[in-house]
């Protein structure tokens, strides 16, 4: 397993377990033309969230610098795709950075998501979480989403609920890769969010779409 820093002792063990395509994720994606996920079970391990600093909504803008610095790296597969995932949290949010190698860019939308189980057992079932955007040139868009139903799901926002989540991605052409960064709230104390357990673990998947 690779290591990570973890200045103040917490870490976050983030164990990832999802469908290996996700096509059929939901309604949105059953109309993908490709997609792909992780899933811990590809690997066997968990990944574990460094701790560092925070960053500003500013910095989110679909192009993985500096900022990253004190993240945990893993690189994983998606599907076609190769993939590094940057992952770290500041005790109040946690941090994801998704550089997607898919070599070509797609003219028709590409996004990438997260989606925080809540260990009912049903994967993509009422009460889970997630947060998701499109590319769009590194933009600052909401990605708070929950499910309402297995495969439906709509932003908290458009629920009454509050957006604690936020995600910026953009086709970086010099390296043909996507790049997308999000940060949520750890723990929002809103029902349409799953809180993470720092001191143990979260089903988390990670995958990307493609149009
Ligand atoms: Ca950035
Ligand atoms: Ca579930
Ligand atoms: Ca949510």
């Amino acid at each position: 397993m690779m290591r990570t820093k973890h200045r103040a002792g917490l870490r976050a063990a983030i164990i990832v377990v999802a469908v290996g395509c996700l096509v059929g994720l939901h309604s949105a994606l059953a109309a993908a033309a490709a997609a792909g996920s992780y899933q811990a079970s590809d690997a066997g391990e968990p990944l574990i969230a460094a701790y560092g600093d925070g960053i500003g909504t500013q910095l989110l803008d679909g192009s993985v610098g500096a900022e990253w610095s004190d993240s945990a790296v893993y690189v994983v597969r998606m599907g076609d795709y190769e993939a590094e995932l940057r992952l770290k949290h500041d005790g109040v949010w946690f941090y994801v950075a998704m550089t997607i190698r898919s070599g070509e860019f797609f003219a028709a939308g590409f996004e990438a998501y997260v989606v925080f189980d809540n260990e009912d057992g049903q994967e993509y079932s009422r009460g889970d979480d997630m947060m998701s955007v499109s590319a769009a040139q590194g933009q600052l868009l909401d990605a708070d989403y929950y499910y309402r139903n297995t495969f439906d799901f709509v932003l908290d926002v458009q629920s009454a609920g509050a957006s604690h989540a936020v995600g910026a991605g953009a086709y970086d052409s010099a390296s043909r890769c996507y790049v997308f960064e999000f940060r949520r709230e750890i723990a929002s104390g809103d029902d349409r969010d799953v809180p993470m357990d720092l001191a143990g673990a979260s089903a988390t998947t990670y995958g990307w779409a493609s149009y």
